[in-house]
């Protein structure tokens, strides 16, 4: 039973690989947002800010605006361990998505979507 007798040691590689992979491949990851994930806001926030694991890589890193009004994220900035951008247009109540992309230090390219609610009293 030769297969059985090796199963073992491979299972060992295996599983030494995926620690290894686990350890050196801590891509970076988004940790909280302003405004926050799924909040409903009174009023339109005037930036959005994304909080990451690490310090986005500005190069390789966006941020980009979706919703009901004439919406765009202007002068995208890395402050810290953050992507912030202003909204500029006309913020109408409804539903916001925001994308971003962004890497850090291990340049892997990580994507995300934060949507918000506008509505206002
Ligand atoms: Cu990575």
């Amino acid at each position: 039973m030769k297969v059985f007798r090796s199963t073992p040691r491979a299972l060992v590689a295996v599983a030494l690989l995926v620690a290894g992979t686990a350890v050196l491949g801590a891509h970076m990851k988004l940790e909280k947002s302003e405004p926050a994930a799924d909040a409903v806001v009174a009023a339109p926030p005037a930036t959005v800010q994304l909080f990451f694991s690490e310090e986005p890589d500005l190069k390789v890193s966006d941020l980009e605006i979706k919703g009901p009004g004439k919406v765009t994220l202007a002068s995208v900035e890395a402050v810290e361990k953050s992507l912030k951008a202003s909204l500029r247009g006309d913020v109408a109540d409804g539903a916001y998505i925001v994308s971003w992309r962004a890497a850090g230090k291990d340049g892997h390219i990580q994507k995300g979507e934060v949507s918000f609610t506008v509505k206002r009293k």
